[in-house]
């Protein structure tokens, strides 16, 4: 819940800038109209899902215009509001800020006008998951509650809802929490920090950076929950004022939750005490350990809403994972085929590989993102079977990994799920977790997941197989 004394951002009639027709801009520019801004909204390209925007916000009386940022208008503005995908180093961005206009995230606008209280995820993988989890657990425990973000559905949408939900699960990326001001979590969760977007930033220091803007408005008040595995977390969140909940595959002493040795995950909320349980660990439907992860952090998100371990032991067993992340295309022929399109950096990947513990093909490739394969190569010398290269970053992935397994380079997805199929024996798993972007192909890694289950059944003609090994359940 927004603090009510903050100071407005802009006065009536005044205007504002939008930067990006996406799902944030289009969103803010109603915000923003509907809270008295003269607003201009702008998107430089002029592509069917941009002509689409503008078209509905002049329905509504909106200024938005596609293919140009009209930079006298913009720079005439008392506000410019960005979308996350405009990166700093964008024309747009450097010109407004060498103008010394003042400029906030999307996010930052919704924020100052939300009445529900406000769980703030972030942090470079599982982000998603533990958002989903999280706003899961609350509806299941009977919390009114809804989840906005990064996940998808914008921060703006909610000011503009009839009646806001009593709890929100917000997902914030690193661009979305680059240009926040007074945003301030009630509970905020640092799910783990490693490289990403190194494409996008000069130095993992900056990226980092970005992400401890969670903490930026911390208070005694805070409620932080940590991944207590992760020592860079640690780390960040070391100066923060408030209250600290430890995540942590190990049984400690401190308030937050663990697994057990019986396997058990568990809370305790205060030193001294019995742990409460929630679930064990092999009831969980989610694929791997970090996903035990994600689910103590979840979990203990929702018990600071208030939410009772049984409920949230409940609502964990039937949480059943979110699409392209570690999700089961099907067993065919006795090999279990996993679409993680959503393994876009080469931690996540990481991350997928060491879920498995039998033999896998790996399927690695797309865009490259500024950062070197050989971390993978333990992982991938422990259990591949094959490695099959795609997209532009095949060359590098051959040039860095191609002593670690057997590889062979694929030109298209048909010819990929050929390859990988003609390399996997029943038993095996084929990973499909790029550790690339998606854009040298697709629109997004979603489209690349879609295409990539489409191949794979129409590889086998639909026929799903069930004599294989059951599907690696977290352990
Ligand atoms: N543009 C300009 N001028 C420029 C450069 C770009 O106008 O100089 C335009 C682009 O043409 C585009 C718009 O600006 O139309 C930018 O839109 P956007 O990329 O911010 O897309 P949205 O639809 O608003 O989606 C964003 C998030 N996208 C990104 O951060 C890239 C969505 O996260 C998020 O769900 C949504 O807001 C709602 O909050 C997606 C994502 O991939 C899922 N996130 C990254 C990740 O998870 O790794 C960070």
């Amino acid at each position: 819940m927004a603090d009510d004394r903050l100071p407005p951002l802009f006065g009536p009639g005044e205007p504002v800038a939008v930067l990006g027709l996406g799902v944030s801009g289009t969103a803010a520019a109603r915000l923003l109209h509907a809270l008295g801004a003269d607003v201009y909204a702008s998107d430089a390209f002029e592509g069917p899902r941009q002509r689409e925007a503008v078209e509905a916000l002049a329905a509504e009386g909106i200024d938005a215009e596609v293919g140009r940022h009209d930079v006298e208008r913009i720079l005439n503005a008392d506000l410019v509001v960005t979308s996350p995908g405009i990166s700093p180093t964008a024309e747009i961005r450097r010109t407004v800020a060498d103008a010394g206009v003042p400029t906030v995230a999307e996010i930052e606008v919704a924020y100052r006008h939300l009445r529900s209280r406000v769980i703030g995820i972030t942090g470079t993988n599982g982000k998603t998951t533990t958002t989903a989890l999280c706003g899961h657990l609350l509806q299941q425990a009977g919390v009114d509650a809804l989840t906005a973000g990064n996940i998808g559905r914008p921060l703006s949408e909610i000011p503009l809802m009839k009646r806001q939900p009593d709890w929100l699960v917000v997902e914030l990326s690193s661009f979305q929490l680059a240009d926040l001001r007074a945003f301030r979590p009630e509970v905020g969760l640092l799910v783990n920090l490693a490289a990403d977007h190194l494409d996008w930033y000069s130095s993992l220091e900056r990226y980092y950076e970005d992400k401890a803007r969670l903490f930026a408005n911390a208070d005694e008040d805070s409620r932080w929950v940590l991944n207590g595995d992760d020592d860079d977390v640690l780390a960040m969140a070391e100066p923060a004022p408030g209250r600290r909940y430890i995540a942590s595959i190990e049984p400690h002493g401190e308030p937050g939750a663990w697994l057990d040795e019986a396997g058990k995950l568990v809370q305790r909320l205060e030193t001294g005490g019995a742990p409460q349980p929630w679930i064990a660990a092999p009831e969980l439907q989610l694929v791997g350990v970090h996903n035990v992860m994600n689910a103590l952090l979840a979990g203990l998100g929702a018990a600071l809403a208030g939410c009772e371990s049984a409920a949230i032991g409940a609502g964990l067993a039937s949480f059943q994972g979110l699409p392209h992340r570690l999700q089961r295309v099907g067993e065919f022929e006795g090999v279990l085929w996993i679409n993680d399109s959503k393994g876009t950096n080469v931690s996540a990947t990481r991350v997928a590989l060491n879920a498995f513990d039998r033999p896998l093909v790996a399927l690695l490739g797309g865009r490259h993102k500024g950062e070197s394969y050989g971390s993978l190569a333990p992982a991938l010398g422990k259990n591949a079977r094959a490695l099959i290269a795609f997209g532009e970053a095949a060359p590098q992935i051959v040039r860095e990994l191609g002593d670690v397994a057997p590889v062979e380079v694929a030109r298209g997805f048909p010819q990929l799920v050929r390859l990988a199929r003609e390399a996997a024996h029943p038993g095996d798993v084929v990973l499909f977790s790029p550790a690339c972007s998606s854009y040298d192909m697709f629109p997004d890694y979603r489209k690349r997941g879609r295409t990539f289950e489409q191949c794979v059944r129409e590889s086998y003609d639909g026929r799903e197989s069930h004599d294989g090994p059951a599907p690696e359940r977290a352990t």
